[in-house]
């Protein structure tokens, strides 16, 4: 008879978790046996931290569309391990989190040592995750652990995509699945099939003709598109009608930025453009957009104007649709399956001209192909000059990881992506730290592929160590460390009144030689193109400590002026 370990292992393969980050400890520990016996099947990516973990099973989830695992102890998971649960749970990413009670073989009730059941005098691992997940279920018997992953796997990839949770009591885990196991336990198959409901043809027909009468319609197109790998086929349709698309951070660059009906990402850090072509929109629709407060300029309300604007929002979720906004229609449905049927019904084109024109001249106006390039101090480069190397060195088979902090600032106002579908983002939190682990999911995922992480200091130094895993599995990422010795955009905004924000230096070159991989340092701004090719040529993962000017600051980039 399988253990519950063995048979969790089976339970996660069999529904498509074929990959899981850790840093193991007790019931974890106790399951890697069975991770052992079934390594030609399931890849077991050791971290250095639980944070780490969640970002890189985040991100995993986010680029593949398929739950990844994360695994680990009860009181870290669900404390530094939230993070990338949290990130998954606000950006809708699919994740498994496999975890555990911690209270050895059953001593919850007798004294606290790591407890986690929620016993007196413990804490609750099943409390600290149900509010971050999708999906959360406590299992104390064999049988419902198995059954647990399975509606684990089922909640997390049924969309709206999210975390969900197995909380495993840790006596469990070593314990035998009783054969009849009662309740009968199931193959996953039967639970995981799906048939997406389609949007309503009525109400589609219905936005092809508020489209086609609109002198200025704008796609807001927000994480759902992504989601949707609907990228492509939004360009496609807009590019024959000629309809404006603005984006959200999570949704920047999934159509190209260059291309003549992209304005750029909307928000306070976004593009200037992209704001006022909504502004000045007759129509907007809104697609798989949750219109969160950072790309609404926090509900401008001189940018959308209910009632005066006819809005549209088309979302996955019936909730979601006149969420933050009233709208004039609302349409339940996947972003890709929408725009497929709007493209099957089709629009009129003769607009296509004036309306182009009018994004054109806003464009112009605002100097959307301008990339301002403020001077940096002698020796260090400013933000716009790091913004301006990785924008001649992407290509299509770039994928560029974005962090925190006035650098991150200055590449969302600045860069324009010109591939789609290449930038990651932690687009739900904003969180620090993010894009070093991000950067190394995503290489592992597709080897084939260049990545480059962009993340200051601060943000670089929390998650660093993973350095030492893409040395371990040979994942050879290009970090671009923005590093001006403190919290940029947090001094920045401080002013004169300058308290917890500059950090003593740090030389990342070195930290990178320190666990194996290469480090190289940056003082002018002529020199980081050829340090990005040249990096980008080594056989391991390589830092780019890049001095920034202090002084440089993210104001330039912020768009804060009337509409
Ligand atoms: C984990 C976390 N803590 C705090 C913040 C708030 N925050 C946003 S940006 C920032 C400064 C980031 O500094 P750094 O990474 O060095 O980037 P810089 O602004 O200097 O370019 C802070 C503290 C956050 N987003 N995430
Ligand atoms: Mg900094």
């Amino acid at each position: 008879m399988p253990k519950t370990n063995e048979a969790v292992v089976d339970a996660m393969i069999e529904g498509g978790v074929t990959r899981g980050f850790t840093l193991p400890g007790l019931g974890i520990t106790w399951s890697l046996p069975a991770f052992h016996a079934r390594r030609d099947d399931f890849d077991v990516v050791l971290c250095r931290s639980e944070w780490i973990a969640s970002i890189m099973a985040q991100t995993v989830g986010r680029l593949t569309g398929r739950p990844a695992a994360l695994m680990g102890q009860g009181p870290w998971l669900s404390t530094i391990g939230a993070i990338g649960i949290l990130e998954a749970h606000f950006a809708g990413s699919p994740m498994l989190v496999l975890t555990e009670t911690s209270d050895y073989d059953g001593y919850g009730q007798m004294g606290v040592y790591q407890t986690m059941t929620g016993d007196y005098g413990g804490a609750d691992a099943m409390t600290a995750l149900r509010p971050i997940t999708k999906y959360a279920t406590y299992a104390t018997t064999p049988e419902e652990a198995v059954y647990g992953v399975q509606m684990g796997i089922k909640h997390a990839s049924l969309p709206r995509h999210g975390p969900s949770a197995v909380v495993m009591k840790t006596s469990i885990i070593r314990q035998e699945v009783p054969e009849p196991s009662k309740p009968v336990l199931y193959p996953g198959a039967g639970y995981y099939s799906h048939t997406p409901a389609r949007p309503d043809r009525a109400a589609v027909e219905r936005l092809a003709s508020l489209i086609d009468g609109a002198a200025r319609p704008v796609v807001v197109a927000g994480n759902g598109v992504l989601t949707a790998g609907a990228g492509a086929a939004l360009q496609a349709l807009a590019e024959r009608a000629g309809i404006a698309v603005v984006t959200s951070y999570n949704a920047k660059g999934v159509i190209s930025e260059t291309a003549e009906v992209a304005a750029g990402m909307l928000g306070t850090w976004g593009s200037p453009t992209a704001n006022r072509v909504l502004a000045e929109a007759d129509l907007v629709v809104m697609i798989g957009a949750s219109m969160g407060p950072d790309y609404t300029r926090f509900r401008d309300p001189a940018m959308i104007r209910p009632g005066e604007q006819t809005l549209v929002q088309i979302d996955i979720d019936p909730r979601n649709a006149g969420w933050v906004y009233p709208v004039d229609l609302a349409i339940t449905g996947d972003a890709g399956d929408a725009l497929a049927m709007l493209s099957e019904i089709g629009l009129a084109d003769s607009a296509r001209e004036s309306r182009l024109a009018h994004v054109r001249a806003i464009k112009d106006r605002t100097d959307y192909d301008v990339l301002p390039r403020p001077e940096a101090r002698q020796g260090t480069v400013h933000h716009a000059d790091v913004v301006a190397a990785i924008q001649r060195f992407l290509g299509p088979d770039d994928f560029l990881a974005l962090d925190a902090g006035a650098n991150r600032i200055w590449t969302t106002f600045g860069l324009r992506m010109p591939h789609p579908d290449r930038l990651l983002v932690p687009g739900g939190t904003g969180v620090m730290g993010w894009a070093p682990p991000a950067a190394a999911a995503a290489k592992l995922v597709h080897p084939d592929k260049r990545v480059t992480c962009l993340a200051g200091d601060g943000g670089f130094m929390m998650t660093a160590q993973v350095l030492s895993t893409c040395v371990q599995r040979r994942l050879p990422v290009v970090f671009v460390v923005s590093n001006n010795d403190g919290l940029g955009m947090v001094r920045d905004n401080l002013g004169k009144a300058r308290l917890a924000v500059d950090f003593a230096p740090v030389d990342f070159a070195m930290m990178a030689e320190s666990m194996g991989a290469r480090g190289m340092r940056v003082h002018a701004p002529d020199a980081l193109s050829d340090a990005l090719a040249e990096a980008h040529e080594a056989e391991g993962p390589v830092v780019i400590d890049v001095q920034v000017d202090p002084d440089a600051s993210h104001h330039r980039a912020v768009d804060n002026a009337p509409l």
